[in-house]
């Protein structure tokens, strides 16, 4: 005690008062009393957190303070994950001035304020925002608890998920016809061989090489390894293929390595493996699938650092940096890529309760709504500097596809709540239906591609998926609208099947043309080939669930016997190089998109309609099923 020591030359204070040493211990007694009353009064207090900072490690303040900020919610760190979360989000604590020694009125309004300011970088349970269809919105002031509770970081309500659901996600398994269900046995025991050959030939790689019984890694995925795996995890799943499910598993646990150095597709990265990680999580509840899904998920999130935040193409998994593709004119990013994040980025923000996934497709929304569309047409590559269109090509197959697709399906997704996206699709299908859909001289009707005004009357195997589409939004229009966008539905669909009928092996080539005298039919020999591709039997499954005409059914079961015949080889499914070939040549690929959607969709063709129920789940562009949010019941307490 610095203050009691004699010094020289000065009597101590005790002794200047006159006492005697008796009393001095007294008195030092006292004194010693009295400054632990005070020290300790700082703490006791109410408004003592800013004391506490002063003496606390800055760890341990973070339940105290209510001063979280919105901009550690950035991409950048792992500092993003869960168990770092703040505390006390700032939408529902107060602000740091409102003391309790402030009126309780001032004090309400200082909350309101405050939760009015803006949505906060992380949410806790009782403050959780909507991030689901285009919205953010807060929950009711009643539904915050008081700020200086501590609070557990945001955990997403799996149990609360899954009682929204309408439907048992695998069905309820009643009046199928025997045919049926031996046909959705065969397809599932296709879907077994395909994954027992992987297993045994390719597990860990990214796809299976089945004539020569090895694995395939390919440069889309940065380094990531296990494509068939992650893609084929849901299907196993709604087969009931228990024990593959298991292995599937397992090997997501075990080797599925994220700290990878390459260079990715945003877009397969994100369809692919978040579509199929999310997917699992949300059918089983697993834990792995979700923290994966949104390891995986933040490291794609540099790609989005352009001047107009529309993302590059390319991106390193492992340095975070992002180029376009060499391919793609002037340094532009593509419609169907950028344009195809937003059912799995607003599930990320979901789930995380990290709102900057879906700020990110919410602006590329803004760009996209924003910038001028020829003739109401939106072209192909657009600029992530500019924001400007860099060169005229439409088309709702490659390059486009599933930029449509994603609208009408964000729409569905966020219960009908996004009508913005809804809007910007039924634009952009008057617009197609206005300059692309044609009719050829044998009365198939096709939808063409566009390039600065001059049509190319060529469909590829990839528009096949728009039959699907179609009739899916028609469900939602009234009168003339609803019946002619079935009738075109269908229409596509037919001329899709023709293209596949007019083969010698009855399966569809890549590209099929409607000039000089051919209808259906592929003209060019680099465009014979048939990948195993899923489009036409997408739009099959379709127009069976929306309309129940048998002759989806017969379709899809040609399919199935073509694969068989065809592409069946001793170890797995391949593609074939000639569709129009009866001694077809095999391409030694088994694509990981085959198990994910071709079989997916031709087993849930032959299920009752309430298997993955349409009215709680969308499927993302590889078919895996993301779910419906069903505002209602939320809102109703019922969920
Ligand atoms: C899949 O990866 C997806 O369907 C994508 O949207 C387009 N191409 C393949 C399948 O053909």
């Amino acid at each position: 005690m610095v203050v009691l020591r004699k010094l020289p030359g000065m009597p101590g204070w005790p002794a200047a008062l006159g006492l005697r040493l008796p009393q001095k211990f007294l008195f030092l007694l006292f004194l010693s009393g009295l400054l632990t009353l005070c020290f300790g009064a700082l703490f006791l207090l109410p408004d003592s957190s800013r004391f506490k900072r002063l003496f606390l490690p800055r760890r341990a303040t973070a339940s105290a303070s209510s001063s979280s900020s919105a901009s550690s919610s950035s991409a950048s760190s792992s500092s993003t994950r869960d168990t770092d979360l703040p505390r006390s989000p700032p939408a529902a604590a107060e602000p740091r001035h409102a003391s309790p020694a402030a009126p309780r009125r001032l004090r309400e309004k200082l909350r309101t304020a405050a939760r009015m300011a803006g949505p906060p970088a992380r949410t806790a349970p009782g403050s959780r925002q909507q991030v689901q269809g285009g919205e953010s919105r807060a929950q009711p002031a009643s539904a915050a608890p008081p700020a200086r509770e501590t609070r557990a970081p945001f955990r997403f309500d799996y149990e609360r998920f899954r009682r929204s659901l309408r439907h048992p996600v695998r069905g309820g398994r009643s009046g199928e016809d025997p045919e049926t269900r031996a046909r959705r046995m065969k397809i599932k025991e296709m879907m077994k061989f395909a994954w027992d050959n992987y297993k045994q030939y390719a597990l860990g790689k990214n796809e299976l090489r089945p004539l020569t019984k090895n694995g395939h890694i390919g440069n889309m995925f940065g380094g990531l390894r296990g494509a068939t795996v992650i893609d084929a995890l849901d299907t196993l799943y709604i087969m009931e293929l228990e024990e593959e499910f298991q292995e599937a598993k397992q090997w997501v646990e075990k080797s599925f390595d994220l700290n990878v150095n390459g260079e990715a597709s945003l877009f397969e990265v994100n369809i692919r493996y978040i579509g199929g990680l999310l997917a699992a999580y949300y059918l089983t509840g697993e834990e792995v699938f979700k923290s994966k899904a949104l390891e995986l998920g933040e490291k794609l999130l540099p790609a989005f650092n352009t001047p107009t935040g529309i993302p590059r193409g390319v991106i390193n998994l492992g340095s975070g940096m992002s180029w376009s593709w060499g391919w793609a004119s002037a340094g532009s990013s593509i419609l169907a890529e950028f344009g195809t994040l937003h059912l799995e980025f607003l599930h990320l923000s979901e789930l995380s309760g990290n709102p900057v996934f879906a700020e990110k497709v919410r602006n590329i929304r803004r760009v996209l709504s924003r910038v001028e569309k020829p003739q109401g047409l939106y072209p192909n590559f657009l600029s992530p500097v500019t924001g400007s269109w860099v060169q005229h090509h439409v088309s709702i197959g490659g390059l486009g596809d599933s930029f449509y697709e994603y609208l009408i399906k964000s729409w569905l997704m966020s219960d009908k709540k996004d009508s913005e996206a809804k809007k910007m699709y039924d634009d952009a299908l008057e617009a197609i239906e206005k300059h692309l859909v044609k009719k050829s001289a044998g009365g198939l009707t096709y939808i063409a591609e566009w390039r600065g005004g001059i049509l190319d009357h060529k469909m590829g195997h990839l528009a096949c998926f728009s039959g699907g589409m179609i009739a899916l939004g028609a469900q939602h229009s009234t009168g003339d609208r609803r019946q002619r966008h079935m009738e075109l539905a269908a229409e596509i669909t037919s001329t899709c099947h023709e293209s596949y009928t007019r083969s010698d092996t009855k399966l569809g080539p890549e590209a099929f043309r409607f000039d000089a005298g051919s209808e259906a039919t592929a003209t060019r020999l680099s465009e014979r080939y048939y990948i195993l591709r899923p489009e036409v039997v997408e739009s099959y499954m379709y127009l069976w669930r929306l309309t129940h005409q048998p002759k989806y059914r017969h379709w899809g079961w040609e399919v199935v016997q073509a694969l068989e015949k065809h592409c069946r080889v001793e170890a797995g499914f391949s593609g074939i190089r000639d569709v129009y070939s009866t001694t077809p040549s095999h391409d030694n690929m088994q694509q990981s998109f085959f198990l994910a959607e071709t079989l997916k969709y031709l087993y849930l063709l032959f299920c009752e309609d309430d298997v993955l129920s349409l009215e709680d789940w969308v499927f993302n562009t590889e078919a895996h099923p993301l779910p419906i949010n069903h505002t209602d019941l939320k809102a109703a307490g019922q969920a």
